[in-house]
């Protein structure tokens, strides 16, 4: 037993898989938010899309809730190099809102209450990839880190999973989100370590 507990202790965290390059693991949950954390009502929460073309739809709390809900259990990784495994969540997927509007387009700029906007390839939220999350470990979403609902892009660095989320701009042409205009990754892939331009 000894020597068991022993080879568990002595692993090399960082040489996990499941961790990307230059990431170490946190078993805390550590709150990133570049202002004040906003308090928004689910009786006044709206989620909407807005197409290329003017189009788009929208969703109160209620109707949002009424939609097919998944379980997610996934890793997610933040640029400023912790990573958190193994995470689990429930949301509506991506895909699901998506069907909702007719598009075309290519690019996907995700808008928060408060303020906060972040671009992403819209084939980066299709085929079970993102999803608008509003609990985390079986409780409703904490408000520090983006309840009622935040964008869920775990395969992105984190900064992409916008907290608070109101709602989604479909464009043809990419466009840089706060972040980005500061000189965050267009993309952010964390295999790849695309943290900056
Ligand atoms: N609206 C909003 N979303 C945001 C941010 C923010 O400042 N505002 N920070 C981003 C960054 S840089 C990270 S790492 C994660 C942090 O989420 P957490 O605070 O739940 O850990 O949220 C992302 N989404
Ligand atoms: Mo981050």
């Amino acid at each position: 037993m000894a020597v068991i507990s022993r080879g568990f202790g002595a692993r090399r965290r960082d040489s996990d898989p499941h961790l990307p390059p230059g990431q170490y693991l946190t078993e805390d949950f550590p709150v990133l938010s570049a202002g004040p954390t906003p308090r928004i009502d689910t009786a006044d929460w709206r989620f909407g899309i807005r197409t290329e073309t003017g189009g788009g739809a929208s969703w109160t709390w209620d109707e949002f809730l009424a939609l097919p809900i998944e379980d997610i259990h996934t890793d997610i990784h933040c640029v400023t190099r912790w990573s958190k495994l193994g995470t689990s969540w429930r949301g509506v997927s991506l895909d699901t809102l998506l069907d909702a509007v007719d598009t075309e387009a290519s690019y996907a700029m995700a808008h928060s209450y408060g303020g906060y906007t972040t671009n992403v390839p819209l084939d980066e939220l299709r085929d079970g990839q993102a999803w608008v999350a509003f609990e985390f470990d079986g409780e409703p979403l904490d408000p520090e880190h983006g309840g009622p609902a935040r964008l869920l892009v775990p395969h992105l660095y984190f900064w992409k999973s916008a907290k608070w989320v109101r709602g989604l701009t479909l464009m043809d042409e990419d466009e840089p989100g706060f972040w980005e205009q500061n000189g965050y990754n267009m993309h952010g892939d964390p295999w790849t370590e695309e943290r900056y331009w």
